[in-house]
Formats: structure tokens, sequence, C-alpha cells
């Protein structure tokens, strides 16, 4: 079975490409990536002598050299990960995640049309269904939710399902989709909140927390993502979404105290700053339908995973320095001098 996954060099996406070589030694995984700010080739240094892997530095939107791998490879699968992912780097500028997100998607569908494929898997987000009251907690998302989009992230990701949809109906190709709540655990950028908080904590710099720190957050660990897409790419039936998330809802402000305390560092590093324009109030995935037809169950409790991702940025710190130091101070400063 040869599979292309794109955005491998990612948080996700090389989480994927570990457990897929771990779980499937027999496949042949290709990496196609374009090394974006938040791609990093240091995350797949582990694999990258292995014989069943290959990496390929392309950008999904260049139909030239898709098109390419796609002769080369003859890709049985393909799941996409790339994306433009933050959703403040997309209240910033919209274009590229119009751009990577919706043509991106459209030009590795197109190669999926012309050279023919057992399987496209569209990885999406629970950020398409808008956001929850906090109110009532009895509300969740569940596949049947309207899309109801909030920030330019979300809505092109809910762009490019529709297109996904459409590529299902109009033409036939055999697509399917996953929406997931938010991941944390190892190789997370930090310029997400769990990453952030804990590398801004250890250097005591104030943690800047958006409005009031009550926004909700449905947590599940990445390995649990992954074994999910696994499941859906092999058992997952043709034409159809799944909802992925574990029931782990957490305020934000809650993450960020239960960081400190297991770095043991004072809460006077809390501070509250200007909230992000369209906030999501509340993420709540019902994830029965997976359940029911796939038998999937996350594994990792929130209170386990949230150590372990700790312990991991504790150890390797040779992974994120050399990203903390350079352009992401720049980063930093512009998204958050004035707030
Ligand atoms: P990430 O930002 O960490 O990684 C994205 C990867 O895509 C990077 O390696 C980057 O170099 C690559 N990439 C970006 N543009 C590209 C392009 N034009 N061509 C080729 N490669 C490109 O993102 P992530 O958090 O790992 O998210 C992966 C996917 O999962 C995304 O589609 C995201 O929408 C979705 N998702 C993420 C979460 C989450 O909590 N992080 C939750 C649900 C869904
Ligand atoms: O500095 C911060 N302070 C803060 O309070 C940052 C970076 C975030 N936050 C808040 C905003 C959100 O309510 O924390 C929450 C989580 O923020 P992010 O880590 O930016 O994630 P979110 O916006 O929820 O989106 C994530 O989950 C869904 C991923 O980045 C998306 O790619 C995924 O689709």
């Amino acid at each position: 079975m040869n599979i292309i996954v794109t955005g491998g060099a990612g948080f996700i996406g090389s989480n994927f490409v570990f457990h897929m070589l771990k779980a499937h030694p027999d496949y042949r995984i290709i990496c196609l990536d374009k090394l974006t700010y938040a791609g990093n080739l240091s995350t797949l240094e582990p694999v990258m002598d292995n014989p069943n892997f290959r990496f390929v530095k392309a950008d999904i939107c260049d139909k030239e050299a898709v098109d390419k791998l796609f002769e080369e490879e003859k890709p049985d699968i393909v799941v996409n990960f790339a994306a433009e992912s933050h959703v403040d780097r997309s209240i910033e500028n919209p274009q590229i995640f119009l751009e990577t997100n919706i043509i991106g998607t459209s030009v590795l569908m197109d190669a999926c049309r012309k050279y023919g494929i057992k399987r496209y898997h569209q990885v999406s987000t629970d950020e398409v269904y808008g956001d929850l009251p906090l109110d009532r907690p009895d509300l969740f998302f569940t596949e049947e939710t309207p899309i109801h989009t909030s920030s330019p992230y979300s809505s092109s990701k809910a762009g490019a399902d529709l297109l996904v949809l459409a590529y299902h109906r109009t033409y036939g190709l055999p697509v399917s989709l996953s929406r997931c709540s938010n991941n944390y655990g190892p190789y997370h950028f930090p310029e997400k909140l769990i990453p952030l908080m804990i590398i801004r904590a250890l250097h005591d710099e104030s943690l800047p927390v958006y409005g009031d720190g009550m926004n909700v957050r449905d947590w599940l660990y990445v390995e649990d993502h992954c074994k999910a897409i696994d499941l859906i790419i092999h058992e997952g039936k043709v034409g159809e979404v799944y909802n992925v998330g574990g029931h782990n809802e957490m305020a934000n402000i809650d993450i960020v105290r239960l960081i400190l305390k297991e770095l043991n560092k004072p809460e006077s590093l809390i501070t509250y700053v200007t909230d992000r324009k369209g906030h999501d109030r509340r993420y709540a995935i019902d994830p029965t339908k997976i359940h029911n037809d796939l038998g999937w169950l996350p594994e990792t409790k929130f209170a386990d995973g949230i150590v372990k991702t700790i312990k991991w940025y504790l150890d390797n710190e040779a992974w994120w320095q050399p990203i903390i130091s350079g352009e992401y101070q720049n980063y930093y400063e512009k998204m958050y001098g004035d707030k």
C-alpha cells in the first residue's frame, strides 16, 4: 500500500507518519510537505532513513509537482493534513489560507481523479461547525450540525470540506472526511495554546490568555486522532464524515493553571490580553458515529496526556529552541505586542 501524507512535517501529520510506519510496517509512506514556518524537517529525522519512507518538498498548490509525485508513486491513498492551521494568523492574512486550504485541496483531488485512487481522506476540524454557547452543556457537534464558520481559517477548511464532498458526488471520487477537536501532544508548534504556554512558563514569561479565559476547547491526544484516521481510511465508508473527539472539554484558563502547577510556576505569570476577534466560545464533539460504526475510542486521558506532553517539551528543548529563536520572535511581537 502506497500512502501520500501531505503536511507530514507538521504537528499531526508527523505523528501520523510515525504511527503508520509502526502500525503498518509493510506500507510505503510518502510525505509531501512545503516546509512552511510550521513544517520542520528535524521532526522527521527519526524516519528519514526508513526504506519505507520518502520525503518530498513540494507545495500542494503546485499542480506539476503533485502530478509528478502521483505518476512516480501511484498512491493507493492520500491523506491531506497540509494546511495553514493557525486561527490568529488567518485573521492577519486570510489569503494564504484560501490558497493552501482550498486550492491545494482541489489540486490534490484533481490528481486523484487523473491517476486513480482508492481513498482520498481530508483532515478537517470541528471549527467548521462554528461554536456552542457556554450555558448549553447539553449541545454537541454531530456530523449533521450545519456548517457555520467564524474565522478565515475555519471558513477555508469548510470550503475545502464542501469541495471534497462535491468531488465525491460529481466525479465519484472515493473520499472520506474527519472533523477533529483540538489536538495536543509532541511536535505541536509553539504558536498554539498548550506549547506556547509551556515554553513561556519555562522561561518565566507572561502567559497571554485571551479575553476572560473561559473559552472551552475539547482536547484530544494526537495519537488518538492518528488512530482514528487510520481506522477511517481502512474501514470508514466512502462519502462519509466522521467527527473525532474525546468528550474532554476544558476552559483555557484551567489548562493554563494546570501547566503552571505541573511546572511549579506562579499564577502571577497569567496576563489577560485583548480577546481574539470573532473568538469561538465553545467546541464540543459528539463522537458517537465513529464509536458505533468503527469502534474507535480515545485511549489517553487528558490528565495523563498533558503530563506526557509537558515532559516531552522538557525533554526536547533541542526541537523547540531553534523554532523560538529567529523569526518566531518577530511573530510574537507582531501578534501580542499591542494586545
Ligand atoms: P501544522 O500547522 O502543524 O502543520 C501543517 C503542515 O502543512 C506543515 O508541515 C506545513 O509545512 C504543511 N503545509 C502548509 N502549507 C502547505 C502547502 N501549501 N503544501 C504542502 N504542505 C504545506 O498543522 P496541524 O496542527 O498539524 O494540522 C494538520 C491538519 O489537521 C490541518 O489540516 C488542520 O486544519 C487539521 N486539524 C488540526 C487540529 C489541531 O488541533 N491542530 C485539529 C483538527 C484538525
Ligand atoms: O496565546 C493564546 N492565548 C489564548 O488564550 C493562544 C495562542 C490561544 N488562546 C486561546 C484561543 C483558543 O480559545 O486558546 C484556545 C486555543 O487556541 P489555539 O491553540 O490557537 O487553537 P484553536 O484556535 O482552538 O484552533 C486549534 O484547534 C482546531 C487548531 O489550531 C486548529 O488548527 C484546529 O482546527
